[in-house]
């Protein structure tokens, strides 16, 4: 027993023992006095109690001598020559001189336990003389202490590991004055975004432009974690606000905090939080963000205690306790959730020399590739206790897209050398393409989404990223099919534009038909809506850097210039609730990812392709660059202890 573990006694009993300037002092001493007496015959019977176990309760000595730490002296004497290999063996033989010496030994414990007691007992003597101020200046002092160590710990440096080939992050300013105006105006507006986040929402998730103060969503649980700062360090960065982004720096460094009591989404806090801090730290070299990330990576491992490895979608940060989304089938994962962690966990192995992400992911594609696909499909759900699919449903919008993405990513990020996943990609594309890409009545290219063996022809906001997905991996396709795709990309493109098009806003709807006349609109009023997301513009600026076709960037122009003019208000950025009317209500949000990919996507658009090489940079679902590491020669998966 030692004296610190008789402070939380001391500290909870003392403000009783504070006799102040009373005017009742024979009343309070007397409290005082016999405050002490009970404390003192607490102790005692504790004491006694302790004694009384020591003496009194059966032997165990005989059944469990390591516990008495007498493995020494009692080590039966095996007489091998006998062949008797027994404990009782020890009993008879030499058996006058060891209980001789197990006595002593017995005796010398008894000696020092009393002796401890003792000394406790005279220390807790010693407290209760201390001031209360003292002994709370000591519990202070010992916290601070504690504190301390933990933060040491936490901020332990990370082995230093060379960088990967960071090129082209400080260019493609570009010489025709026109596209430079066009950049420079997109880069006006993430200002005006910023700028009304940095007044109402300041290390709030997101912002209500029009309320003008702070706002979040389930997926970021219920504490401040300023998502919109870190989804947007890259964006300022590479548009050179660099006064912006050391106030998001500094806002990370001092407040950013992950031990909190707050159940948060795997996914989103992966691709939002680690990818962001991540690109942060690959642009800017500054080590802070490379160590927040790997301590919230850290805070997201529990999500993988689970029967299959599969990880729960939801995590408390605190608690590590892991469960699903109510609205999931069977309680299911879901697979553009678990199937988009990769891009970040092998970084994050690659950064720490630590391969327990890595193998967290390849445990994933390991479980995956050794189930059956109906039809060659994926669907969207898996039970994370059972390994059993849920609904057969697949979708490449929706619950399925990043998984696809991540697929193909995994494999440009790896030098093109993690083959395994370009075939998981390939295999994944062919059945997509054969049983949910289809050509409308009016020739246009749309994904649907596969139902139970039904295909419904309805193609969401979402599904539009897939034309640059299909282009980013045209090269290196199945027998040789890089025209094909790239063509297929188009398609796509041209479809998503139209759906933009047939709008009055000139902005697209979340979800749109092929179905009964109706080609590339939206039908029901609650799929009209347009938050601000990127995946159209992401497919534009795919297009751009492989085709250079000037529609891409005349696209990308249009889209600008309808959010300035219909979601532009005076506190931010808001989405609008109906693309399909002239004057539609505000949904009065800011999303995060407004920031962090659609203007970013606009502003690559318009400057040229040396900034952030596709050869050298692979963009995670977040729009996060993250570089092509060359891993052939590195061990991510070495150590069978993090397994
Ligand atoms: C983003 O958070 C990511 O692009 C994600 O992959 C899907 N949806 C949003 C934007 O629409």
């Amino acid at each position: 027993m030692t004296t610190p573990a008789l402070l939380p006694l001391s500290g909870r009993r003392l403000p009783a023992l504070n006799l102040g300037t009373s005017s009742f002092p024979h009343h309070r001493a007397t409290l005082r006095l016999s405050e002490k007496f009970i404390l003192l015959l607490i102790l005692s019977a504790f004491i006694t109690l302790c004694f009384g176990a020591f003496f009194f309760l059966p032997d165990s000595s005989k059944h469990k001598r390591f516990d008495l730490g007498l493995e020494d002296v009692l080590i039966p004497h095996v007489d091998t020559s006998k062949g008797d290999k027994t404990l009782g063996s020890f009993l008879i033989h030499g058996q006058g001189h060891d209980e001789h010496r197990h006595r002593e030994e017995e005796e010398r414990l008894r000696n020092k336990i009393r002796a401890d007691h003792e000394k406790a007992l005279e220390e807790a003597k010693e407290k209760l003389k201390k001031s209360r101020d003292e002994i709370q200046a000591e519990i202070q002092t010992e916290k601070n202490k504690v504190v301390q160590e933990l933060k040491k710990k936490e901020s332990k440096p990370l082995p230093p590991v060379p960088l990967p080939n960071l090129i082209g992050i400080n260019s493609g300013e570009p010489a025709d004055p026109d596209v430079r105006e066009k950049r420079d105006k997109i880069k006006e507006m993430m200002k005006h975004a910023w700028d009304n986040y940095r007044q109402y929402g300041w290390g709030h998730n997101e912002l209500k432009p029009i309320a003008r103060k702070g706002h979040s969503t389930n997926i970021f649980g219920n504490s401040q974690m300023g998502a919109t700062i870190v989804d947007a360090l890259d964006t300022l960065y590479i548009m050179g606000l660099h006064d912006e982004f050391r106030e998001g720096q500094e806002w990370i460094d001092k407040n950013l905090d992950f031990s909190v009591n707050s159940e948060v989404s795997v996914f989103e806090v992966n691709i939002r939080f680690i990818g962001g801090l991540l690109a942060a730290y690959y642009l800017s070299g500054q080590e802070v963000f490379k160590i927040k990330a790997v301590q919230l990576a850290g805070k997201l491992l529990p999500a993988f205690n689970t029967p299959t490895g599969i990880p729960w979608a939801m995590v408390n940060l605190k608690s590590g306790v892991g469960r699903n989304w109510g609205w999931a089938s069977a309680g299911s994962s879901i697979l553009a959730e678990f199937g988009t962690l990769h891009m970040e966990f092998v970084h994050l192995s690659y950064l720490t020399g630590d391969p327990v992400y890595y193998n967290k992911v390849m445990h994933i594609r390991k479980l995956l590739q050794k189930m059956d696909r109906p039809n060659g499909l994926y669907p969207n759900y898996l039970n994370p206790r059972t390994g059993r699919w849920g609904q057969h449903h697949t979708s490449v919008g929706g619950l399925g897209d990043s998984f696809y993405e991540y697929l193909l990513k995994a494999w440009l990020m790896s030098d093109k050398t993690d083959m395994e996943a370009r075939k998981m990609y390939d295999d994944a594309i062919e059945a997509i393409e054969k049983h949910l890409i289809r050509k409308s009545n009016g020739g246009l290219t749309f994904i649907g989404e596969w139902k139970n063996g039904h295909l419904e022809r309805k193609m969401g906001h979402l599904t539009c990223f897939a034309g640059g997905m299909f282009a980013l991996g045209a090269d290196g396709s199945r027998d040789d099919k890089a025209g094909h795709y790239l063509q297929l990309g188009a398609e796509i493109a041209h479809t998503c534009h139209e759906s933009y098009d047939r709008t009055t806003l000139k902005l697209g709807p979340e979800a749109f038909k092929f179905d009964g006349g109706v080609e590339a609109v939206a039908v029901r009023q609650n799929e009209k809506y347009y938050i601000l997301r990127p995946e159209v513009i992401e497919t534009y600026w795919y297009m751009w850097r492989f085709t250079h076709d000037p529609k891409y960037r005349q696209w990308g122009w249009e889209a600008t210039q309808a959010i300035d003019k219909y979601c532009r208000v005076s506190g931010g950025f808001s989405g609008v609730k109906d693309v399909y009317s002239s004057s539609p209500a505000y949904d009065d949000v800011q999303q995060s990812f407004f920031l962090a990919e659609t203007l970013k996507y606009l502003y690559l658009l318009f400057s040229n392709d040396d900034l952030l090489p596709l050869d050298n940079w692979v963009f995670n679902t977040e729009a996060h660059p993250l570089p092509v590491l060359h891993l052939a020669n590195t061990t991510l998966s070495g150590n069978p202890a993090y397994r």
